[in-house]
This record gives C-alpha cells, sequence and structure tokens, in this order.
C-alpha cells in the first residue's frame, strides 16, 4: 500500500519538535557534551585489573540506566499513543463559548492514548479488559483532557470505592496471580457485593471487551458534563467517539490465540494503520439534556453506572478527530503523558457525579508519584501549546527560568504581572451552581437502580452477542474457586436475565440459587442502612436501544483489513492480481503467507516477497484468506497441515473465504469442504462478493456448524 504524503503539522508536533533530538551524523556524548570514544569498555587497573571508580563514563552510562524505569500507572499501564487533530463540523455556540466548539476553521491538536485497564506494561493487548480512551487536546485556551473509556459507563458510583474495586480486579496480592485478567476470586467477591458494578459488568463481558482494533471501538466521556454558552447559561452533556470503520470485535477464543501469537496485536495495529496513511477518525458526539431535565429520566444524570440511550436523546456529530502520526519516542510521549479529567477550558465544567468529584484529585496526585515532580506539566508532551505564567515555582525538575523579582500576587514590583484576566479576555470561571445541602456521608436513593440498564443492554444484543455474554460469564466464573461466590453470581445474573442465568448455571454446572443468605449490598458498610441500600427491582423504560448492539454497527468498509494470501511458487499471478487490485483499492491489505520467508515466483516467473512464513504467523491474526490458484502452489500449500488449520481456524471464526481455481483443492482439504454454499465463502466468485463478506466483518449464522468444528 502506498504511504500517504503526512498532514501539515499540527502547533502541538511544531511544539514537540523543539524538544526532539536527532543523533544522524552526530558524534556520541557525555550528558555534558564531552565526545567519547570508547563506550564498550570500562576504566581499568590493567587489562584484566578491577574496574576503578574514577570512571565517570561508567558512572554516568549505568547511573541513567540504573534510574530508567518509572512507576507503571496503577491502572491503565499498558498502553499505546498516537498524535493527531480535531476538527469542528458547525459552530454549537448555542451550548459552548469553548473555542474548541465554536471555531470551525481550527485545527486543534491532539494526542491520544488507548489502554487496557488491569494488566501491567507488558501484558497483552487482548485482555477481556475495559479500553481506555484518553484524548488531550491542545487548544488555544488551554489543555482539556477528555478522559474516558471503550464503554458508556463505569463500575462504581463514588470515588471512594475505585481504590476497593482496582484491588479486587488485579493480581490477587499473596501470589500476583492472575495478569491482566478479571476471572479470580477477589473481583467476583467484590462485584457479587457491589452491585452497582453489573452494568459495566455486563459490557466487560460482551465483545466490547475484546475489541478488533483501537480503531473499531467507540469512547465515551461517561461523566454526564456541562457545557457553558457565553451568557452562562448551561447544558447537560455527554460525550461519545464514534469510530468511523464501526464498531467490531474478535471472539474471546482468537482473543486467547492472540494474545499468544502477538501480544501486540492492538498497538502493532494501531502504528501499522497510521504508518500506512490510513488514519484512524472517530466523530465528536455529543447528548445535550437542557438544565430543567435534570430530574425528568428514570435514572440520575449524576450517576456514572447509567448511560442515556440515544433512543431518548439522540447524539449529535459535531466534528471528527483524525489520528494522523505516530510518536517519536514511547516513553517520552506515550508514557509521560498526564491525563487530568481536572484539566478544563471556557465553556466546559464539571457537575457533581461522585465518581468524577473524585477523579478531580485522584490523577493530579498519581503524577506526583509516577512522574516524580508538580512541575509535569513542562515535560513536552504536557505542556500546552499556549504560554503559561504563574506564580507557583521551583521543584524537582524545574526546566523553565521563570525572571523577574517576584513569584507572589499582588505585586506592584512586578508591575502586576502576571496579570488576571476578565471572563471577556477568556478567563475560567466555575459554574455558578446554586448547592444548599447538609454535609453528609452517603449515596442518594436516585443511584439505586442497578439491574434496569444491565438488563436493557442483554435484551438489546443480537443473539451471537448474547451467546458470547453467556460464554464469557461462565468462562470467568469458571476461573472462580469459591462456590458461594458463583452463586451469589448466579443469583444477581438472575436478577438482570432469567434466560442469562441458566445458560451460565448450566455452563458451570450449578444451579440458579432461589435466594442467597445475605442482603444484597451487606458489605456497603457496617453502620449503613442495608434496608436503604437494596437495589430496586427492575424497570423497563425501553424495549430495546439498538445503538448498543454491535450487530447495528457500520459495514460498509475493508479499509485496513488483514488479507491471509496463501501462496507457495508457481501460485497464478492473474487471480491474485485482480483480487489484491480490488481489495486495496478500496483499502484492505494483503499479506502473503508462504511455506517459508524470502520470496517466491508466481507463475509468470516473477519473485514476490513474503510477508511471513507459515510457521511465523496465524490465522488469528487475519480478518480474511485468499487462496489462489496455480497447480504447484496448492500442491506445495497441502504438503504442510498448518494452511488447512489457518483456514479451518478462518473458517471456525465466521471469517471471509475465497479461493479461486486450483485454490479450491485446499479448501477441500479443510471443513470448508461441506460448506461450501456459506454465505461468506467465495469459490470462482466475483471479488464484489468477498469484498462485502470481508466488510460484514464476520458470517455469525455459520456458527450454527462451526461448534462442532475441533481446531
Ligand atoms: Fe481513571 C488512569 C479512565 C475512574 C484514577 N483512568 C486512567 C486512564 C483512563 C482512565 C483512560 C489512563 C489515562 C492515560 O492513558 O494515561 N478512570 C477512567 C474513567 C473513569 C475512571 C473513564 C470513570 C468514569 N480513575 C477513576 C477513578 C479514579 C481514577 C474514580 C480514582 C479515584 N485513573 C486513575 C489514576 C490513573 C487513571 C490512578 C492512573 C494513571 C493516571 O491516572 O494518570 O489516577
Amino acid at each position: 500500500m502506498k504511504k500517504k504524503k503526512q498532514d501539515s503539522e499540527t502547533k502541538k508536533i511544531s511544539d514537540l519538535k523543539k524538544s526532539q533530538k536527532d543523533p544522524s551524523g552526530k558524534p556520541l556524548t557525555t550528558n555534558q557534551g564531552l565526545k567519547v570514544n570508547d563506550t564498550n569498555n570500562s576504566l581499568k587497573a590493567g587489562e584484566r585489573g578491577a574496574t576503578l571508580l574514577e570512571d565517570f563514563l561508567l558512572r554516568e552510562k549505568i547511573t541513567n540506566f540504573d534510574h530508567e524505569r518509572i512507576p507503571e500507572r496503577i491502572v491503565h499501564a499498558r498502553g499505546s499513543g498516537a498524535h493527531g487533530y480535531f476538527e469542528l463540523y458547525e459552530s454549537i455556540e448555542q451550548y459552548s463559548k469553548a473555542g474548541i466548539f465554536t471555531d470551525t476553521k481550527r485545527k486543534t491538536p491532539v494526542f491520544v492514548r488507548f489502554s487496557t485497564v488491569a494488566g501491567s506494561k507488558g501484558s497483552p493487548d487482548l485482555a477481556r479488559d475495559v479500553r481506555g480512551f484518553a484524548v488531550k487536546f491542545y487548544t488555544e485556551e488551554g489543555t482539556w483532557d477528555l478522559v474516558g473509556n471503550n464503554m458508556p459507563i463505569f463500575f462504581i458510583q463514588d470515588a471512594m470505592k475505585f481504590p476497593d474495586l482496582v484491588h479486587s480486579v488485579k493480581p490477587e496480592p499473596n501470589n500476583e496471580i492472575p495478569q491482566a485478567a478479571s476471572a479470580h476470586d477477589t473481583f467476583y467477591d467484590f462485584v457479587s457485593h457491589t452491585t452497582e458494578t453489573l452494568h459495566n459488568h455486563i459490557w466487560a463481558m460482551s465483545d466490547r471487551a475484546i475489541p478488533r482494533s483501537f480503531r473499531m471501538m467507540e469512547g465515551f466521556g461517561i461523566h454526564t458534563f456541562r457545557l457553558i454558552n457565553k451568557k452562562g447559561e448551561a447544558h447537560f452533556v455527554k460525550f461519545h467517539w464514534k469510530p468511523t470503520l464501526g464498531v467490531h470485535s474478535v471472539t474471546w477464543e482468537e482473543a486467547v490465540k492472540m494474545n499468544g501469537a502477538d501480544a501486540d496485536f492492538h498497538r502493532r495495529d494501531l502504528w501499522e494503520a497510521i504508518d500506512a496513511g490510513q488514519y484512524p477518525e472517530w466523530e465528536l458526539g455529543i447528548q445535550i439534556v437542557p438544565e430543567e431535565d435534570e430530574h425528568k429520566y428514570d435514572f440520575d444524570l449524576l450517576d456514572p453506572t447509567k448511560l442515556i440511550p440515544e433512543e431518548l436523546v439522540p447524539v449529535q456529530k459535531i466534528g471528527k478527530m483524525t489520528l494522523n502520526r505516530n510518536p517519536e519516542n514511547f516513553f517520552a510521549e506515550t508514557e509521560q503523558v498526564a491525563f487530568l479529567p481536572g484539566h478544563i477550558v471556557p465553556g466546559i465544567d464539571f457537575t457533581n457525579d461522585p465518581l468524577l468529584q473524585g477523579r478531580l484529585f485522584s490523577y493530579r496526585d498519581t503524577q506526583l508519584s509516577r512522574l516524580g515532580s508538580p512541575n509535569f506539566h513542562q515535560i513536552p508532551i504536557n505542556r500546552p501549546i499556549t504560554e503559561t505564567h504563574n506564580n507557583q515555582r521551583d521543584g524537582h525538575m524545574q526546566t523553565e527560568i521563570p525572571k523577574g523579582q517576584t513569584a507572589y500576587f499582588p505585586n506592584t514590583l512586578g508591575g502586576g504581572c502576571p496579570h488576571l484576566s476578565k471572563m471577556a479576555e477568556g478567563a475560567f470561571d466555575s459554574y455558578e451552581e446554586r448547592i444548599d445541602a447538609k454535609k453528609i456521608r452517603t449515596r442518594s436513593d436516585s443511584f439505586s437502580d442497578h439491574f434496569s440498564q444491565p438488563a436493557l443492554f442483554y435484551r438489546s444484543l443480537a443473539d451471537w452477542e448474547q451467546e458470547h455474554v453467556a460464554g464469557a460469564y461462565t468462562f470467568e466464573l469458571g476461573k472462580c474457586k469459591q462456590d458461594h461466590i458463583k452463586e451469589r453470581m448466579l443469583w444477581l445474573i438472575n436478577q438482570i436475565d432469567e434466560d442469562l442465568a441458566k445458560k451460565v448455571a448450566e455452563g458451570l454446572g450449578m444451579k440458579v440459587p432461589k435466594k442467597i443468605d445475605q442482603p444484597i449490598n451487606q458489605a456497603i458498610g457496617a453502620d449503613a442502612d442495608v434496608k436503604k441500600h437494596q437495589p430496586g427491582k427492575k424497570k423497563m423504560y425501553l424495549d430495546k436501544a439498538p445503538a448498543l448492539s454491535m450487530a447495528n454497527t457500520k459495514f460498509d468498509s475493508i479499509a485496513t483489513r488483514q488479507i491471509a494470501v496463501l501462496v507457495a511458487d508457481g501460485f497464478s499471478m492473474k487471480n491474485l492480481k485482480s483480487t489484491k487490485k480490488a481489495l486495496e483499492n478500496d483499502g484492505a491489505m494483503m499479506k502473503l503467507i508462504a511455506p517459508q520467508g524470502g520470496t517466491i515466483t508466481c507463475d509468470e516467473n516473477m519473485e514476490h516477497k513474503v510477508d511471513a512464513a507459515i510457521m511465523t504467523t496465524e490465522s488469528v491474526l487475519f480478518d480474511a484468506v485468499y487462496i489462489p490458484g496455480g497447480k504447484k502452489s496448492v500442491k506445495e500449500l497441502m504438503k504442510q497441515a498448518k494452511f488447512m488449520k489457518f483456514v479451518n481456524e478462518a473458517f471456525k471464526h465466521c471469517k471471509a473465504i475465497a479461493a479461486d481455481d486450483e485454490g479450491e483443492e485446499l479448501l477441500d482439504a479443510t471443513f470448508v469442504a461441506d460448506h461450501k454454499d456459506d454465505t461468506a465463502v467465495h469459490i470462482n466468485k466475483k471479488v464484489e462478493a468477498f469484498k462485502k463478506s470481508i466488510a460484514n466483518h464476520r458470517n455469525w449464522d455459520r456458527r450454527k456448524v462451526t461448534d462442532s468444528i475441533p481446531v
């Protein structure tokens, strides 16, 4: 695929360039600029002698090395980042005065970091987990961070419970097992006693938790925020990111294999797509609720475990984000980037969502231990594109040189500077929300409906999605050792959906309990009024919310889909040429998989570079398979069982498969032989039909036969 020309650079990229260092053609020096003539040998007393303390070259090199690591993020440790920009379609000044939401001429630079939550920095990408979706907007009025996830709700309602949630899902503290997995006793001990988690939990059991690509997942700001217009009027808002490629996932069986075959699958996928000029894009959507409608819904807008169904409040698409540049250096950018929900600009404001309120504290605090100093905003990736001046001073790793005699306000000696700004000059002013309340440590009753939305989610899914949810619960609970925890979970799943509970119970070889011994949420606190905190009975304010199902996403593009082409010497160039042209024209990426690496020769005697030898790759890493004809080629392929396994796995995972001419003989040696009438199997058919099957992502109808396929 041709590499696209990079878009013109954003202000942030120009800013980062000031800090970049390019060693091309330059001598190796110490940190002090001293040229070095030997970086392989330490200074010794004699050829075989002891190393001397005097060796400042050795000490500088080793000291730096000894301190290379910084603490990984306590959550979201594993992540991948990219640069890009945001453009607004049309001004929404009726809602917000923010420059980013009113000026359609702007190209606001962004840096995005996608992540998994539970695993360590080196954990595999395809863990069943929520994905972080954090966006840093470098706006003209200061930096705005929208620190969201790929699911529209969160596990808990109050920041006070965050350490408990995280401690329960992280590896168990006695043996540090399991890595990057929620399938263990402590997590379900917590979940089964904390019913507010059930909504986010059922999303985590769905295929949303194993995305095909970061580029194919939605993002959500989750909390209800406020937009503030020039007149000072407020509207509630929820933020959505909608990927232009649609929302697609892999299956759990694939995910397990992918983690072994390519632990960096998502990271590589993002990097390679950007590198190939196939820039990932998301449209930014908003759901607006007028202040006077705050109490209109069956749920509380301040409760982060609830979404506003798009069927009740439509999502208006207001702009587009494009990621068009990979970082220059992982550590400097992706690792050191610090997102803070408290980074906000005029025109956007917070609400009293108790989870958001706690986050406003936590993120600044964590950077102090992660990045080591309150000056983390001076690190190139974190510094805003606007000038900053204030009277905050000193601290570890201060890299700026503030001039002048004064570092206080008010002053006359510094000419009153840095001076304050008026609202009209763009100063931030908190929304004047009236609060007339008692100081009280409690949870609002309006937060106590814990079953309605998980049930709505499950009802809204397609049958194949529901099957995957049942499979995920069965897998996860099957990994728990304690029966009483499984029983509680079954009882709770039964409150969400009886049919789902029955399926999971069958898989576990257990019965759905008719009652459980303790009231739900007993664990909420020794003195808490347990009765008050009982979740209410399931309500049904909407039969289905189609927007929640991935079956209703976009199926109109094959862009960036990875197509495995199985070939050996003598393959039909005519077949490959026409299929390749048709698929690559629409942005798909064809990879030649051959019995060995290096090159192979087609039937027109041309040499072709092999992308992967069969021993080095796996079927689960591809979206579709194509086998061109060529008698000699197919004969060679059939000598290696892994090619048949490759096809069988693609078939099992409901993917599109095409073969031309002798390519059919390879299919005859696989399970495809008995299913040539499958709508996503294309033998000597027009390439357009193959394309459509790839765009459809999977032929889920096939799963009725694939269950019996033993691969
Ligand atoms: Fe958080 C990181 C998303 C609740 C405390 N969080 C972090 C990241 C994302 C989120 C995407 C990674 C940012 C990056 O890439 O560097 N977190 C969320 C969402 C939440 C949420 C969507 C609920 C709606 N988080 C939450 C709570 C707390 C935290 C309630 C604490 C009270 N989160 C943190 C943290 C992290 C973090 C410990 C770890 C690294 C960091 O902040 O910079 O402070």
